[in-house]
């Protein structure tokens, strides 16, 4: 059987016109990165590398010795191919500037390195989440404002999920694309072609334990979810909840869904939980570009305007009609 490999796969993208030589060395750069957090969070124990790194983020959270590893092996990764203007992670405060010894591209890369990571030590599945923006600012080293560019903007998302197999999933505007990791190879091999969301689906994923936080629209729509075939909806919905972002992507990429994180009391200080930049954003794109709908439940997110690197946005997305139905509870209320 004749396989095609991410790396073939991305030389006929850039044939097409698709994508340039520049972003397809930034795609594969990062697809080897993703390789070696693999093997990281695949020793787990073995390694030494389950726990707190003992340190806090610029979110101030504690950092998973993982979140450390997985945030320096992207940053190494990707410092020194010329394709890269800048870099931003969720993991550092600061725009990560390419080193002055090497050339600069025209992208910016912006990286959650390693999402869900309180399910690290649980051996649960982790991910990590990309985008790609164009360096549309002055010469010299890009500041925050040069990453102030709405989702409609990036040039590439993508996410890699560690699971019982580690795949790797890629939009560069032309449809979501999936690969999955040969370990015996080294290689992604392409599994997944044109992956679609339904749009309707029986299946949510929330957090119910904050449900006394939660705004009126979204508890109405739960409750109606929940109320089943005996409520306004007719029918039984089913409910699955990973706490890992990708994961829970991931299942609704696949057999659709509807995802949310909405904004509520706990989290209404900061905007919401996901940050803007390097999860809602190019989630957003990677549902769009595989006919889902992502919203706040007030906007559609690839449209806000970022006003910080780090920035907090609620998010509901998944199959288009259930994101549509949730969104219009908010606009009724
Ligand atoms: P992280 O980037 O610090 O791992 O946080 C993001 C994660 C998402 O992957 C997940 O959907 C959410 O946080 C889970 O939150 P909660 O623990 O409140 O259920
Ligand atoms: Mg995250």
């Amino acid at each position: 059987m004749s396989r095609v490999t991410l790396t073939q796969h991305l030389i006929e993208q850039q044939r097409a016109g698709r994508i340039n030589p520049d972003l397809r060395l930034l795609i594969e750069v990062v697809a080897r990165a993703v390789k070696a957090i693999s093997v990281n969070v695949s020793k787990g124990a073995l390694a030494g590398l389950l726990g707190e790194a003992g340190t806090d983020n610029i979110q101030g959270e504690a950092q998973k010795k993982l979140d450390v590893i997985a945030n320096d092996i992207l940053l190494q990764a990707n410092e020194w191919g010329g394709h890269l203007a800048a870099m931003a992670s969720e993991e550092v405060e600061e725009v990560h500037q390419i080193p002055f010894d090497y050339p600069k591209g025209g992208y910016l890369l912006l990286f959650d390195p390693l999402d869900g990571s309180s399910n690290i030590d649980v051996n649960i599945s982790v991910g990590t989440i990309f985008s790609v923006l164009r360096n549309v600012g002055q010469p010299g080293d890009p500041s925050e404002a040069s990453f102030m560019q709405s989702g409609t903007e990036q040039a590439a998302a993508g996410y890699a999920l560690y699971g019982p197999s580690t795949m790797f999933i890629l939009t560069v505007g032309h449809g979501v694309h999936g690969f999955t990791l040969d370990r015996e190879m080294g290689s992604f091999v392409y599994t997944h072609p044109f992956m679609t969301i339904p749009q309707d689906t029986s299946e949510y994923a929330i957090n119910s334990s904050n449900a006394r936080y939660w705004e009126p629209p979204v508890q109405r729509y739960v409750a109606e979810l929940q109320a089943g075939k005996s409520g306004p909806r007719g029918r039984d919905f089913n409910m699955r909840w990973v706490a890992s972002m990708v994961a829970d992507v991931h299942r609704i990429l696949t057999r659709g869904g509807v995802f949310m994180y909405p904004l509520d009391e706990k989290c209404r200080a900061v905007g919401g939980k996901l940050r803007l930049m390097y999860e809602a954003n190019p989630m957003a794109m990677i549902v769009e570009q595989a006919g889902g709908a992502a919203s706040t439940g007030r906007e559609r997110i690839m449209t806000i305007q970022p006003q910080k690197l780090h920035q907090r946005v609620p998010v509901i997305l998944g199959s288009a009609n259930e994101v549509e139905i949730a969104c219009s509870y908010h606009r009724e209320s």
